[in-house]
């Protein structure tokens, strides 16, 4: 990519598209498409045939997806599947039918198999049953993987994808419903010391670990790739350690500064007992993760409580 390259970063609103675009704002690209979900659904293939024909990206992020946390999976099974399936599937072909030099797919560490050996490398991919919890969106996820990888076999077009672990960053999604466990916790503990609640509640046993990438090292290592790597592998993207869910509630109380109590509530599902990624094949590539994880939870808590009021 070139200064003047056309880049489209689809999802550029989301947690990871913000990311992506916020870096290549910052080194000075200057030709970036976006389009909001409003103008442009990615589910509605001959909009999304037009949008390519007119707008001739030689660069595509693919950041666009329907993402949430453990219990919206469960919730929104057949929302998570067609979407996801829908998005990725139109944007991929019509990237390779409207001439764009390469594009990047981004998977999510929920694709390997519950009990993948740990840490998960690229290879234990389709070796065993899924987590239930996010099976569908998983399931379409893996799709875009065979998709990215068979369009670069029959029309030689290139493609790469991503494996990133559990993100976290400015621009999440603090529903409490919705959410990831970051963004959850950081947004309970804040409301509870400001209403001086006596607790807060963590779903689960707080027994699951997992592995938290701030989303600014993420799209560095997006744009790394873009620019260096070509090859049908996925690669992981990850910090290559974890934290329990108990460990990471005691980081975000201590924060925020919350001096109550913490609840389980073990009614609320664990999903995968760990999905620690392994990051060695990313290393090989000359590309590490910077930011740690109390660092990074101080940084987004600063700008949550600048948004929050
Ligand atoms: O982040 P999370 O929703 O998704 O849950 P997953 C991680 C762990 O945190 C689970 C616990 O064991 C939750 O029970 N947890 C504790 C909470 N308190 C909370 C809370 O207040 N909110 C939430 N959301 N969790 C997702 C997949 O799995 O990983 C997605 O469902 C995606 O599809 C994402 O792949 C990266 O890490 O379990």
């Amino acid at each position: 990519m070139d200064r003047t390259s056309r880049i489209y970063v689809a999802g550029h609103r989301g947690l990871v598209g913000g990311a992506i675009l916020r870096r290549l704002e910052r080194e000075g690209f200057s030709n970036l498409i976006t389009r909001s979900h409003a103008e442009l659904d990615l589910t509605r293939q001959a909009d999304v045939e037009r949008f390519f024909e007119e707008e001739r990206p030689e660069y595509v992020f693919l950041a666009a997806a329907k993402v949430g946390g453990i219990l919206a999976n469960a919730t929104y099974p057949a929302d998570f599947i067609r979407d996801n399936l829908q998005i990725q599937t139109n944007v991929i072909d019509a990237a390779y039918r409207f001439g764009v030099r390469k594009l990047l797919f981004l998977g999510s560490s929920c694709m390997y198999p519950k009990h993948a050996p740990q840490p998960m490398k690229e290879e234990h991919l389709l070796t065993g049953p899924l987590e239930p919890t996010n099976e569908p969106y998983a399931v379409a996820k893996i799709a875009g993987i065979v998709m990215v990888r068979s369009y670069r076999r029959q029309y030689g077009f290139s493609g790469i994808s991503l494996m990133p672990t559990n993100l976290y960053g400015p621009g999440d999604n603090f529903d409490l419903q919705t959410s990831h466990v970051l963004p959850a916790l950081i947004r309970k503990f804040h409301e509870a010391k400001l209403a001086g609640a006596p607790a807060v509640t963590v779903w689960g046993t707080g027994t699951p670990r997992r592995e938290f990438l701030h989303v600014d090292d993420l799209a560095d290592a997006a744009l790394f790739l873009m620019e260096r790597y070509d090859e049908e592998e996925i690669v992981n993207v990850g910090v290559g350690e974890d934290v329990s869910i108990a460990e990471l509630a005691e980081i975000v109380r201590d924060v925020v500064g919350y001096e109550g109590e913490i609840v389980y509530d073990t009614s609320k599902p664990d999903g995968t007992p760990r999905k620690l990624l392994d990051v060695s094949r990313l290393h090989a590539l000359g590309w590490r993760a910077r930011i740690g994880l109390r660092e990074g939870i101080e940084q987004t808590y600063r700008r949550y409580c600048e948004h929050a009021g």
